[in-house]
């Protein structure tokens, strides 16, 4: 159920599309998923479970009434949730030392060492909000299921990320064919602790703003290609700091393998490159920095189409907007 195509009329152009300009606007962004975030698909692992399915519902109604406002609610994972969070976060985590790059396994030994990260217990979004607010601003925020691009990356611009609380059905701790706690806390939540990956994730969100479709599948190629199936070099060899490789115990060590190719990252090739949803990645885009990455970003944005330019202010945490008359 994609919202109407709402268009921005106070600006020179009222061609560009509605965007938030402030946290509160990003009420309207939750409610934007790509289907109903509790409806499974008949090939979903847990399609015929009645119980799951409910808790999904459960999951969805959350996500939906809480808003920018609101506290973050607190969730109550059973025993079975939790057997499955900690198959995945023991599983994974061996594999870290050999194939996750350094940025990433500081920051998950630093959210071990605060109490934040143990495989007992999923972790309380609201904990987790906490200590990226602490370390680089960024938020979490609930989202019901997979959110539209557009309204996905729109709300990095606030430093904010669209994260789902349910988890994956326990009869496939190893596979989901959709976001879920565990793709989000193992996968993308260590690295927005790091300033100039938070700089990076922000600047792709600012980009978004207002930006026309063509700009928008861009964007999420890049993102694609760079947040969740980026890799980089360091001296032991390739290592993931995309979080569907830090995610995936299978590609995590087909991607740091000789198999695939490795390019090095070009902003422009990563965006327009074809990519497979259903399968292993044949290409990964090589990264050399994410501060060179913050900074290569700001440039080749300059390129898209879009007649105003964006800065957030910090103070007010709103996006100002300036146009060229
Ligand atoms: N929605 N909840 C959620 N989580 C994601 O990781 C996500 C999303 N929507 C789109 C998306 N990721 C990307 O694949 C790009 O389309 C931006
Ligand atoms: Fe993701």
């Amino acid at each position: 159920t994609a919202l109407p195509a709402k268009r921005v009329t106070h600006l020179a152009t009222n061609d560009v599309p509605w965007f938030p300009r402030c946290e509160a606007d990003l009420d309207e962004s939750v409610k934007d998923v790509w289907g109903y975030g509790a409806e499974l698909d008949a090939d979903h692992p847990g399609f015929t479970d009645e119980a799951y399915r409910a808790r999904r519902e459960k999951f969805a109604e959350t996500a939906y009434s809480t808003r920018h406002k609101d506290q973050m609610p607190r969730f109550e994972y059973n025993e079975e949730e939790t057997a499955t969070w900690r198959t995945i976060y023991t599983k994974l985590k061996e594999l870290h030392p050999t194939h996750a790059c350094k940025e990433f396994i500081a920051a998950f030994n630093l959210l071990e060492a605060r109490g934040v990260y143990s495989p007992d217990t999923i972790p309380q979004l609201a904990e987790v909000s906490d200590f990226l607010q602490s370390s680089t601003g960024f938020r979490l925020r609930i989202a019901p299921g997979l959110i539209s691009s557009r309204s996905f990356l729109n709300a990095l611009a606030f430093r904010t990320f669209f994260c789902t609380s349910y988890i994956r059905h326990s009869s496939t701790p190893m596979y989901t064919p959709e976001p879920d706690v565990c793709h989000e806390l193992l996968g993308h939540v260590p690295l927005f602790a790091n300033l100039e990956f938070a700089q990076f994730s922000q600047a792709i969100g600012l980009a978004s703003l207002g930006a026309t479709d063509d700009d928008i599948k861009k964007l999420a190629t890049l993102y694609w290609f760079t947040v969740e199936f980026g890799v980089t070099r360091e001296e032991g060899g390739i290592r993931a700091y995309g979080a569907g490789l830090l995610s995936s115990f299978g590609e995590l060590q087909y991607c740091t393998s000789d198999e695939p190719e490795h390019r090095p990252l070009d902003l422009e090739a990563a965006a327009t490159q074809e990519y497979p949803i259903t399968s292993f990645q044949p290409v990964y885009f090589v990264a050399d920095s994410f501060a060179n990455m913050a900074t290569a970003l700001h440039s080749w944005a300059m390129r898209l189409d879009r007649p105003f330019a964006v800065t957030f202010d910090p103070y007010t945490r709103r996006v100002i907007v300036l146009e060229s008359k």
